[in-house]
């Protein structure tokens, strides 16, 4: 099920499903703890999601911005207008709002799972735009999902930006990609950002900036998950730790123990050692071409690919094939 409000000024609410404990309570009590990087993202989550991505050690907002005012109008032209424009983890809804005045889409459908926080920004946008159709989805892409009748089948666009893609396993970001294959006629497309490889200290420091935002991003995953199973994490026993895998060419967050402890909820527990870690966020850093290949194996081509003078991050259109 999910969230799902058309906005002719009044908005129609669709409730998303409960978050899955059974999930997380598999991560908790695992060999190796980890938790989906999804419940980052609640309404405080969301926040300093946004506030990361105004922090000068974030490149890829900035950079993928300047790309897109730099290539704008060659990005508007390769697309063409008129498209359903689909906005996969909306958030503020900012990136997708710039394109509106190029693309002239004729339906806006922004999609994320952090509802409220989508709830308010397309509700303003609507304000903005009132000549859009617009509606929201609340919708978890790691469980399977289709877009409902309400979405227009004609022109789809999928709007995927800020290399959220990297989130994926490379096997599930196949699986995510050939789904939006599916999920458009042959006049559909993707226009996607893709953070490059880079050199490990620009990578590092984005990911463990100096005012400690991404900490906090990272440790509200416990008061998040304290919410949702009823677990007792006391934060302040936790710390941030971001790091570059070289071998996976990925960026991974974890939240590691300073201290001895046992973690409870309903009749379970997790106890942890000084120095355990919980594995929250992979962020994968991709090469071009692969990234290409990838897109290719999963029904979308000639691609166009425009990027920044010093090849940090990528903006590809590719077409349904
Ligand atoms: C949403 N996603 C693309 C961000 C990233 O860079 O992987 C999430 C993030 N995690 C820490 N900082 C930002």
């Amino acid at each position: 099920m999910s969230l799902a409000f058309t906005s002719n000024n009044e908005a129609e609410v669709i409730a998303l499903p409960h978050p899955s404990q059974h999930e997380l309570e598999i991560g908790l009590l695992s060999d190796a703890a980890h938790t989906s990087p999804k419940y980052l993202y609640d309404a405080v989550g969301s926040v300093l999601f946004d506030a990361i991505c105004e922090l000068p050690e974030y490149y890829p907002t900035r950079t993928e911005a300047s790309i897109f005012t730099q290539y704008m109008s060659d990005i508007a032209h390769a697309i063409g207008p008129h498209s359903t424009l689909i906005d996969l983890g909306a958030g503020n809804c900012r990136k997708a709002a710039r394109l509106f005045p190029l693309l002239h889409p004729i339906q806006y459908v922004p999609i994320d799972i952090s509802i409220k926080y989508l709830e308010d920004a397309v509700q303003r946008l609507q304000q903005r735009f009132p000549y859009i159709e617009m509606t929201a989805l609340g919708l978890d892409f790691s469980k399977p999902w289709t877009l409902p009748d309400e979405i227009r089948s004609d022109k789809r666009l999928f709007f995927y930006p800020g290399s959220s893609i990297g989130n994926f396993e490379p096997s599930q970001a196949h699986t995510f990609l050939r789904h939006l294959r599916s999920e458009c006629d042959a006049d559909g497309g993707l226009l996607i950002g893709i953070d490059l490889i880079k050199d490990h200290d620009t990578l590092h420091h984005a990911y463990d900036d100096a005012l400690g935002v991404t900490a906090a991003f990272n440790l509200n995953v416990l008061r998040h998950i304290n919410q949702i199973l009823g677990t007792n994490f006391d934060v302040h026993q936790w710390r941030h730790h971001a790091l570059f895998n070289t071998s996976h060419s990925r960026i991974e967050m974890h939240l590691e123990a300073r201290t001895a402890q046992t973690v409870t909820w309903k009749n379970m527990h997790r106890h942890f050692l000084p120095g355990e870690i919980i594995h929250t966020e992979n962020s994968y850093k991709y090469n071009l071409d692969k990234f290409l290949a990838l897109l290719d194996s999963a029904g979308f081509g000639h691609a166009q690919c425009w990027t920044d003078s010093n090849n940090w991050f990528a903006v590809v259109y590719a077409k349904a094939l």
